[in-house]
């Protein structure tokens, strides 16, 4: 048998200096729900997600709380994980910047660094964001009114003079620009790439990578007054999750990673700094990074720093989780900024899963109970229209994967549900229940085409909604290993005559709290 291709896809880590909040949220999701579509579409995936603990932004919220910073992130990290499980993620692995085998694989890389001459210790002075954990050069501020100096993202910066080791970044331009030559889609979507580009052609600086100023962070090795720049700690998180630097362990194939999910502010990171570092180190670079966008609450960015935070358990515990994950994936084009309002999700809850998808099989589903016992309905001669009906379910596939290649959720999505339009059209256009009394044949025919698009429906969409997609599959009695996409388009129809569960509704409408409260 061939061994699947393998897929190694990560998020972001996030910083536990506070609670999750909405953006992580849908960070997390969004990979899910690649990682979902690559295993159901036969791929071994390796899938992570974890948390960022160490540097000087963590530190501060730790003492600010009077904890030490290990207990503080903790505690921190424990919410993430809880976060983890309440939306329904499949990660293969929680990392933590605290666990043991991290310090083991960034130690090693960063004497790989050392040992290729691109580390040395000299003095830094310049500008530092913690809320950014970043350098900004000095033509990147901006001074205010009140004299306090603004970096690059917004945050202040305020002035750091230490011996520091530094990264020989400005040796990797030329390869930093190649690279993007040579693999357009190293970097995505197409304006986050022209951003990168620009900036790498405005000259490179070398890198402060280790601070002595405090202390909570990973030892330089042989020289541990220094602790590593978070960042340096933070992005070789994605290599320490394939067991790096041992080849034999398990998880040594997937490295390079085939895509790295993360947020629109940290693409300079990632796309700069995370190859030179491998480059140095002599090792593979990522083949993809994918930089999403934000989201914004009716507009406004949300993050800990700002407090306007709007608690993710909360909206999954008022919407529903497969609500909440369809939400995200279908109403923000992956890669843009997007809205959240109550307004707008309680709309794709009601018109999209309760009215389209829920009530057409809900319909379907009832009426077979009652008039063909409860079985998969016996299918006559196809007309032209049923033929037109299947082949769009039998072609979604093809169109889920194009969307796919470009991390197009929303695409995806938008594919998905203009078959469920049509197989609405289908439905209505062919009045089954007006059949009862004169054609009842040509009625079950039409009920047996109107399940079986719901049934590849229903395959499709198990990424983005798992546990009522898993529902739908339920009621039409698939068996768990005919829920991959393998078993989508003609090869593998319902069978007419196989017993059915009592139907029940998968998709209930949202119906405003009594007291008026909304979410
Ligand atoms: O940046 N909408 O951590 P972080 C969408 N530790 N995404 C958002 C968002 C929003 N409103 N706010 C933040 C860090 N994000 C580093 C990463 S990776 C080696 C280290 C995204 O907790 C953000 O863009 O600030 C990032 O991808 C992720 O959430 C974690 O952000």
């Amino acid at each position: 048998m061939a061994t699947a291709p393998k897929f190694y896809l990560t998020t972001a880590i996030h910083y536990t200096n506070g609670p999750p909040h909405i953006g992580h949220a849908y960070e997390m999701v969004a990979a899910d729900a690649i990682a979902r579509f690559k295993r159901l579409d036969g791929y071994d995936v390796f899938a992570m997600t974890g948390t960022d603990e160490h540097g000087q932004k963590v530190a501060r919220t730790a003492a600010q709380n009077g904890l030490s910073p290990k207990d503080f992130v903790d505690r921190i990290a424990g919410r993430f994980q809880e976060m983890e499980q309440t939306l329904g993620c499949s990660f293969d692995r929680f990392i933590r910047t605290t666990d043991p085998d991290h310090k083991v694989s960034t130690d090693e890389l960063w004497r790989r660094m050392e040992a290729n001459g691109d580390i040395y210790l000299a003095k830094y002075s310049g500008w530092y964001s913690v809320r950014d954990e970043a350098f900004y050069g000095e033509e990147e501020t901006t001074l205010q009114p009140d004299g306090t100096r603004l970096g690059g993202q917004g945050t202040p910066v305020e002035w750091v003079e230490e011996e520091s080791y530094f990264f020989r970044l400005a040796k990797y331009q030329d390869a930093l620009l190649k690279l993007y030559d040579e693999v357009p889609d190293f970097i995505s979507p197409e304006t986050r790439r022209n951003e990168i580009v620009s900036f790498v052609k405005g000259g490179l600086e070398d890198l402060s990578i280790s601070r002595t100023t405090f202390d909570w962070g990973l030892s330089v090795p042989g020289d541990p007054k220094h602790v590593m720049y978070v960042w340096v700690d933070a992005l070789n998180n994605y290599l320490t999750g394939t067991g790096f630097p041992d080849a034999a362990s398990p998880r040594a194939h997937y490295w390079p990673a085939d895509v790295h999910i993360i947020g629109k502010d940290i693409v300079r990171f990632h796309t700069v700094y995370w190859p030179a570092f491998l480059m140095s180190a002599g090792l593979p670079l990522p083949k993809r990074v994918f930089g999403h966008g934000f989201l914004l609450n009716k507009g406004t960015k949300m993050s800990k720093s700002l407090g306007n935070v709007v608690d993710p358990f909360a909206l999954a515990e008022a919407y529903g989780v497969d609500q909440l994950r369809y939400f995200f994936l279908r109403e923000v084009s992956f890669g843009q900024d997007g809205n959240y309002s109550h307004e707008a999700i309680v709309g794709r809850i009601n018109a999209d899963l309760a009215n389209d998808l829920g009530n057409l099989a809900q319909r379907s589903l009832s009426m077979i109970a009652k008039n063909c016992e409860g079985r998969v309905p016996p299918r006559g001669a196809l007309t032209e229209a049923d033929e037109a009906m299947l082949a769009m379910a039998d072609g979604a596939l093809a169109r889920a994967r194009e969307a796919m290649q470009d991390f197009a959720l929303h695409t995806l999505l938008a594919e998905i549900w203009a078959v469920v339009a049509e197989a609405n059209r289908y439905f209505a256009g062919n009045e089954p229940w007006r059949l009862t009394k004169t054609d009842p044949a040509r009625r079950d025919t039409v009920l047996y085409v109107t399940i079986e698009v719901i049934r590849q429906v229903a395959i499709l969409v198990q990424p983005v909604m798992p546990v009522a997609a898993g529902k739908l599959l339920d009621l039409l009695a698939i068996p768990a290993e005919a829920r991959s996409f393998a078993a989508l388009g003609a090869q593998h129809r319902l069978v007419s005559g196989a017993p059915l569960p009592a139907p029940s509704a998968v998709f209930p409408r949202y119906v405003e709290p009594e007291d008026g409260q909304a979410a």
